[in-house]
Formats: C-alpha cells, structure tokens, sequence
C-alpha cells in the first residue's frame, strides 16, 4: 500500500511562474528602447560568465505569443513578468516609448484572455543608464523618477492589472551592485550600499502610493524580498552573533524599515552614523500600508564568526553532508522556519512566495524529453513546506516558480538553468520539461503528492 499523501491548498490558492524583462527578452536595443544598465554590463569584457549577454536572451519580446500559450497549457494561474523600466522610459524620466508600453500592453491582454493573472514588477534590476549615468540609487532623485514611472505604467495597464511588486530583492542590487561589484553598476563601496538600500525602500513607498493614485481598479501592492533564516555553524557564542548580524544585513535591513519604519538597533550598534537616520516625512512613505509580502526563498544561510572578513568580520558556510544545487544548498525546512518568522515577528497581511526554484543541469534526452527529476523533487518538498506553514496560520496565499523558463542567469550568463521550459539558446526552441508537466499537475489538482 502507498503511504503517500496529498496536500491540499486552500480554494482560490494562485499557483504561478515568475520571469524578469532582462533575463527573457532580449530586443536590447528594439523598438526605442534605451539601453539599461545590464546592457552595459554584460557588454563589457569579464562581467558575465562565458561574456553572455541579454541581448537575445530568451527572445521572449517576439515569442510572447508562444510562452503565453506555453503557460495556458501548463494550466497557471498567475504569471509574474517585470516592465523594462528603459523600453518604456528609454531616458529614465520624460519622454515615454509608446512602443514598449505597447508590448506589455499586449501581454496583459493575451494573458487575461487565457485566465492567467498578470503580476506586474515594476523593477527587477534593469535600471535605464541615463539615470546610472546621473549617479544612479545612491542619487535620491531617483526616489521621485521611479514614482513618476510607476505612475506612468499604471496608467496604462492599472485598468486591467490587479497585482503589482515595486521592487525585486533590494538586498541584491544593494549588496551585489555596491559591495561585492557583481552586479552592475560593479561598484565596492560599504556606505554607497547603505545609501543605496535605503533609496530603494523609500521608492517602494513612494510607487506604492503613485500605483494606488492612478490604478483605476483595486490593486494588490507589495515588494518582493530575498529572505532567508540564518543558521549558526556552531553553538559558540562568536559565531551565533555572526549569525545576527548576517540576519540583520539580509533579512531585518528591509523587513524592519518597510513594517516599522526604522533600522535594526543592533545593525545602528554596528554601522553608526552609516545608518541613515529616517526622518518622520520618510518614514511615512516607508511604512505605506503593503498588501502583501512578496518572498524569494532558495536556501537557508550558515554563518560563522571570522574576524579576517571586511564589514561584517563572517563567512557563509556550506555544511557538510548537505545537498547541492549548481549554486546553492537545498535546505526545504528553511522555507517553513522563514514563513513562520515573517509571519510572527512582521504580521504582513498576505504573503505571495514570489519565487522559488533551483539551477540543475538539464539536459535533452533521445526522445526530446528533459527528465528534471531532481527540479520535481525540489519543488515538492518545498510546496510541502508551504503547505505546513499554511496549516499553522502564515497567510501565505500564492507560489510561483522561479522560472517559468531558463533565462539568462545574470553574472552566471546562461550555465544555470531554472525553468520549468527548456530553452535551447541555438534555436530558440521551447521543451516542456517533466517538471513543467508535474507542476501542471499540482494546479490542476490544487495540492501535492508527497
Ligand atoms: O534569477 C534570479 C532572479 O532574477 C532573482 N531571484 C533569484 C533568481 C535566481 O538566482
């Protein structure tokens, strides 16, 4: 007898996939569209792995037609996408690109069509290089030009688009982009990246308030974050402070100004007067009502104290006798411990898994099939983890897959594959994999077998 069980979500429970504009494009420079800052970064020699660029990417600008019918028949019910801010504002500011609202324009449309809900980000990391070439986040004027682009896109598609995300992951633009330079703008500067969080946040605020100004329906807001629990490499004391710190740089950094409107005490101990202090005017923006949490989870984080490190004296370690994806450890319970925290120390009304999913190599097998049986298994034990969190109250009321097809996996170029379609970067040819096909499944059955 079989002692597998299912787990049934909650009636209405939004199963989807999530992409991002630079990563499945392409059309870098088509149809007045300036050039962002990634553009310019994986154009230069040594940035991006293998000297990959987005220019092409997945081509999705001219196949959109093919993954929209590619997403009806895996049977979603929301696709998550994000508007390339320089295809529609080709300066940043000013003059806007019918062309590329024209494209998203379209999109929505086809999506709704087919049933599927559109959930809009209004940035995942493809900042228009004329506003990098004004100083770009560390320039607070920036808080204002993504305020009016918002306004902007909502205009055009706040009559159809219920769900919106400001931002994607601050913590990565800010600590990737100014401290460890591997993003663009490829800068190492501890207190730029303190500036630069800091800007982030406020226009979240300020776009949340300019979407709900100028969306003609009612709208669902929020902001996607990269969160993870923070586990200690042993019982000592140094390194279970070291663990607090890394908790307070990549988790409390962002959660606490957006729900409290301050800093972390301990990470004010830490980095002084670097800590901006937020004056009442701001932190009015900062804590405009959300509603509802985005949330990235791939791993839990393990750190240990180590005193040679610059900033924050830790090192992540990668525990033995765990299990591996290309890029990071497979920790499902992490997904559990992090809902629960979100849930008791923040109270967000609604939590939406903005993403989750995990780089393997696939490859084509003789009868055309990409047997992704170990993507199969990570997604399971995670939505298993969803589904306990769930049961012990966390609010969690969507999940989508990172990603609904491989893209270009930013500084690691095309190596690493996350989709649940294959692409086949000589041709440009779709494969479902055997992972799309089982996720199908789990919507269709609105609950999964473990
Ligand atoms: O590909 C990225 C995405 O753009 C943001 N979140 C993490 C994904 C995998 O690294």
């Amino acid at each position: 007898m079989s002692n597998q069980k299912f787990l049934r979500f909650p009636d209405g429970f939004i199963w989807g996939t999530a992409t991002s504009a630079y990563q499945i494009e392409g059309a870098w420079n088509e149809d007045g569209k300036g050039p962002s800052v990634w553009d310019t970064f994986s154009h230069q020699s040594g940035k991006v792995y293998g000297g990959h660029t987005g220019d092409v990417a997945a081509d999705h600008y001219h196949r959109w037609e093919e993954d929209v019918r590619i997403m009806a028949e895996l049977g979603l019910k929301a696709y998550r996408f994000s508007i390339s801010w320089p295809r529609v504002l080709s300066e940043g500011v000013g003059r806007v690109n019918p062309a590329g609202l024209d494209f998203y324009d379209r999109l929505v449309d086809a999506l709704l069509e087919r049933g599927i809900e559109p959930f809009v980000t209004l940035y995942h990391w493809d900042l228009p290089q004329a506003l990098q070439d004004r100083g770009g986040w560390p320039n607070r004027d920036l808080v204002q030009y993504f305020a009016d682009y918002a306004r902007v896109v909502a205009e055009r598609l706040g009559d159809r688009v219920t769900w919106w995300i400001t931002h994607n992951e601050p913590f990565v633009v800010t600590i990737l982009g100014y401290v460890f330079g591997d993003h663009p703008p490829g800068v190492q500067n501890f207190p730029q990246a303190i500036q630069v969080g800091y800007h982030l946040l406020l226009s979240h605020g300020y776009a949340v308030e300019a979407l709900r100004a100028t969306a003609r329906r009612p709208i669902q807001v929020g902001i996607t974050l990269n969160l993870s629990p923070v586990h200690s490499a042993t019982d000592s004391e140094a390194d279970r402070l070291a663990a607090q710190r890394m908790d307070g740089i990549l988790n409390r950094m962002f959660l606490d100004p957006i729900f409290f409107g301050r800093y972390p005490e301990d990470m004010r101990a830490l980095f002084g007067p670097l800590i901006p202090e937020i004056p009442p005017e701001d932190a009015r923006y900062l804590i405009t009502p959300i509603d509802f949490l985005g949330v990235n989870y791939y791993c839990r984080a393990v750190a240990r104290h180590d005193p040679s490190m610059p900033i924050m004296e830790l090192a992540q370690v990668h525990p033995e006798g765990s299990e591996y994806s290309q890029m990071w450890e497979i920790y499902p319970p992490g997904l559990y411990e992090l809902l629960m925290r979100v849930w008791n120390d923040y109270r967000p009304k609604a939590i939406m898994i903005t993403e989750n999913g995990v780089p393997v190599p696939d490859g084509v097998d003789f009868d055309g099939r990409v047997r992704d049986e170990r993507r199969i298994r990570y997604l399971r034990d995670h939505i298993a983890q969803v589904h306990k969190a769930i049961t012990d109250g966390a609010p969690v009321r969507g999940y989508f897959v990172w990603s609904l097809m491989d893209n270009f996996e930013w500084n690691h170029g095309y190596k690493m594959r996350f989709g649940l379609v294959y692409v086949d970067y000589d041709n440009l040819a779709r494969i479902i994999k055997d992972s799309g096909r089982w996720y199908a499944q789990v919507i269709r059955q609105n609950g999964v077998w473990v």
